[in-house]
């Protein structure tokens, strides 16, 4: 096993979805691209004072349901064997790609800081409603853009075992900064839309600080 520092990973424009024990899904770099996988499995050993240690590992989603093993390219924290259980995601630096915490078990907690870098135009967004905000969970956000298919969202923090995410939306825009609309379907059925939203950046959107609406098409 090589040095136990946790290392940056680059996966180069790739959007993971991160599975742990439980399985979770979070938004990297390019939420409009297939998904990957990061996959903590479980396998006892005898004799051993961790028995359940094992190395995590990164999977590229190819397309077409296929899955391909990127774990070598993913950095030296890889070659850890930790018994590693639970996942958490948010752009910690808040740099429009998503950093993931690996929480281990009788061990260090593991902070993977994306490097995938800012080549594409990204959209990040904080739900709010109420007074003190409080985040609104269950939101469904839309992101219109002319001639490509609306983006949906929703907030949530739940995911992976003992684990709470980020709950901000991240939304990758490729190359293209152009955004018609944002919509907003609130929880309790609400529909609200922002057609001025600032790009590579975070904002907030507060309930009831957008224009009424009918929504156009169903949340997934
Ligand atoms: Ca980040
Ligand atoms: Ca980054």
């Amino acid at each position: 096993m090589r040095s136990a520092a946790p290392r940056d990973f680059d996966l180069l424009r790739l959007l993971p979805i991160i599975l742990a024990v439980s399985a979770l899904a979070v938004h990297a770099e390019n939420p409009a691209s297939p998904a990957d996988l990061f996959v903590i499995e479980a396998l006892a050993r005898q004799n051993d004072p961790f028995p359940m240690h094992q190395p995590n590992q990164l999977f590229r989603n190819a397309g077409s349901g296929k899955f391909e093993d990127v774990t070598a390219e993913a950095g030296s924290v890889f070659d850890l064997s930790e018994v590693s259980r639970g996942l958490a995601f948010g752009d910690v630096d808040n740099d429009g790609d998503t950093d993931v915490l690996v929480e281990n078990c009788n061990g260090r907690a593991r902070l993977l800081v994306n490097t995938v870098g800012s080549a594409n135009h990204w959209l990040g967004l904080r739900l709010v409603a109420g007074a003190p905000p409080v985040d609104q969970i269950g939101a469904w956000v839309g992101v219109h853009r002319k001639g490509r298919p609306t983006m949906w969202r929703r907030v949530r923090t739940d995911g992976s075992y003992a684990s709470a995410n980020d709950p901000r939306l991240l939304y990758g825009l490729d190359g293209s900064p152009a955004i018609d609309r944002v919509e907003v379907r609130w929880p309790d059925g609400v529909v609200e839309s922002w057609s001025e939203v600032a790009v590579d950046r975070y904002t907030t959107l507060t309930k009831g600080g957008g224009v009424k609406a009918k929504s156009e098409e169903l949340a997934p």
